[in-house]
């Protein structure tokens, strides 16, 4: 496939109907972290537009890059963050809040295992679990863990070389990979193959009414391609052979859902009529089908970045030490957007050992470990990271109690 392509057709429901709202300009990847070698060479940088489709409200990507650019070596694991990793915890018990025949045979599955943290849990207590990544150096990270995993990108082809293999799965989960899926009916057949009748499938990603909002434009990017409402995603599922039996909603990542889905054969389980109706009773609320309410948010986000950068060089003159905290792929759309680098920033700190020592994509800010932090008591910490604020901001409580000041930028400039 050639490295980027442009979308036509919506890939929920193929209509042509789509409005383009929002243009953020020629971006990195959000994970593409530099090396200092890297930094000598051109920087590949691709288009980042977003359309509304008219007829099923999906807000997907116009331009595509090719996965292989963005996930054969990825750097971004789940497992530093206390907050996500609670999360594959509250996942757990919901598919056993669900599914009352899971046993120490039933197989589990995550898709987009990445470091196997997800399946950690459940290897914990005896299970039989499979990981599935595209990302080579993940998967021998996850093997090392002890994490069966499987490498390449599910699709239905792989789903029947699973079952073969490996037997029906009895709960499969996605988490912040569903958004990622350009071939979403093919990866839903998959699923519904690979599923045990009684099986269950867990899908969890940012949700679109949250993200407009709160302003969250910088989770736009090139890895997420679709930005789902429960209408669209109702109208995907009539596409398969699945059914969504209940949805959840989630503070994680700045909101995001939890939907569940069985096979339309499996009458085991009562749809949550009420649950999933009180999300599409929001989205009419809020006019999540409205082509102007897409405007007015590419209207605040052009609005915020003219506030963030006012303040931040106005900050900068007044010789203040500023840096950043969480080298996050959403930190890295708003830096490149707002055109914020070493200009502004003098370095990030981040615990994720592969993103120390290396550079932010297009704006070159230095990675280091927290410590860095105590040799330069900065005067200001732009929390780039802001889905993580409250963990961030007890975990620096001395920095705040020796007068340093948090920014966070989203859903509006605050400073703390
Ligand atoms: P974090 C993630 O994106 C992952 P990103 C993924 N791209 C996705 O789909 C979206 O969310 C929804 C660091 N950190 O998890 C770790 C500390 O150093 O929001 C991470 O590098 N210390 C698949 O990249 C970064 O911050 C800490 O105490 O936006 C957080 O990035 C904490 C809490 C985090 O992922
Ligand atoms: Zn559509």
């Amino acid at each position: 496939m050639k490295e980027i392509r442009e979308v036509h057709n919506c890939r929920v429901c193929d209509s042509k109907n789509l409005y383009e709202f929002l243009d953020l300009g020629f971006l990195p990847i959000p994970n593409g972290f530099l090396t200092r070698l890297d930094l000598k060479k051109t920087e590949k940088k691709y288009p980042l537009v977003v359309l509304f489709c008219k007829d099923c409200s999906l807000v997907q990507l116009k331009y595509i890059v090719n996965p292989e650019v963005m996930f054969k070596n990825y750097l971004y694991i789940p497992s530093i963050s206390q907050t996500r990793l609670n999360n594959f915890q509250t996942l757990a018990a919901d598919a056993l809040r669900y599914m009352k025949g899971i046993t120490k045979q039933s197989l589990i599955v995550d898709i987009g295992s990445n470091d196997g943290s997800l399946l950690n849990v459940w290897k914990n207590r005896g299970h039989q679990i499979l990981g599935v990544d595209p990302a080579e150096n993940l998967v021998t990270i996850a093997e090392l863990n002890g994490i069966r995993t499987e490498l390449g990108y599910f699709t239905s082809a792989l789903a029947r070389k699973l079952k073969k293999k490996y037997g029906p799965a009895h709960v499969i989960f996605a988490t912040n990979v569903f958004a990622h899926i350009d071939d979403i009916v093919d990866f839903l057949n998959g699923i519904t193959h690979f599923l045990d009748d009684e099986g269950i499938f867990i899908s969890q990603f940012p949700y679109l009414a949250d993200l407009v909002q709160e302003n969250q434009f910088d989770t736009i990017y090139h890895e997420h391609l679709s930005y789902f409402s429960v209408r669209s995603l109702l109208k995907l599922a009539e596409r398969t052979n699945l059914e969504i039996f209940s949805i959840e909603h989630s503070d994680l990542d700045g909101g995001s859902l939890k939907v569940f889905w069985k096979r339309k054969m499996n009458k085991s389980l009562i749809i949550q009529t009420k649950k999933i109706n009180s999300f599409l009773n929001r989205e009419e609320r809020e006019k999540l089908y409205r082509v102007a309410t897409y405007d007015a948010f590419s209207e605040r986000v052009r609005r915020l970045r003219t506030d963030v950068k006012k303040k931040l060089f106005s900050l900068k003159q007044k010789k203040n030490i500023i840096i950043g905290y969480g080298a996050a792929a959403k930190g890295n759309i708003l830096l490149n957007y707002f055109h914020i680098g070493t200009n502004i920033i003098q370095y990030i700190v981040d615990s994720t050992p592969y993103k120390q020592g290396r550079f932010t994509p297009g704006t070159h800010v230095p990675i280091f470990a927290e410590q860095k932090m105590r040799e330069t008591q900065p005067d200001y910490m732009i929390i780039l990271a802001w889905n993580f604020k409250d963990e961030i901001m007890k975990k620096n409580r001395r920095y705040s109690s020796q007068k340093g000041k948090f920014i966070i930028c989203i859903p509006s400039l605050t400073i703390i």
